[in-house]
């Protein structure tokens, strides 16, 4: 009884580590590099902030988040996404630190979250 209920097991072990192995391989959507640059100043308000993932985004689970120096939302609305793209306008928010949160499902059907700041200013 107890050696016919572990053999009946072992085709879910061989699943789960199939999916395990599977899992590893795989590379998530990470940020590759952004604009304006993760961490650097930059003169003047930019009109927009661009994101560049490791691989393709889906859209519809994708968003970014953009907080002024002041705490305020900075950004003007929704996320577009084009392949491993994703840009969001701003609003005049002044000088200061910005705080850039994203949320990405990217098309393997994982999710990856992460931010950074970049500073306006002189
Ligand atoms: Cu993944």
């Amino acid at each position: 009884m107890r050696r016919s209920s572990l053999s009946s097991m072992i085709p879910f072990m061989v699943l789960f580590l199939a999916s395990v192995m599977s899992g590893e391989a795989c590379a998530h959507a990470f940020l590759d590099h952004a604009e304006p640059r993760v961490g650097n100043k930059v003169a003047g308000p930019p009109r927009e902030v661009t994101l560049w993932f490791t691989q393709k985004l889906e859209a519809a689970f994708s968003s970014i988040a953009v907080t002024g120096p002041s705490g305020q939302r900075a950004d003007a609305g929704k996320a577009r996404v084009s392949g491993n793209q994703m840009s969001i306008s701003l609003k005049q928010a002044g000088v200061g630190t910005y705080h850039v949160n994203w949320h990405v499902l990217s098309v393997d059907t994982h999710t990856t979250d992460g931010s950074f700041t970049f500073q306006v200013g002189p």
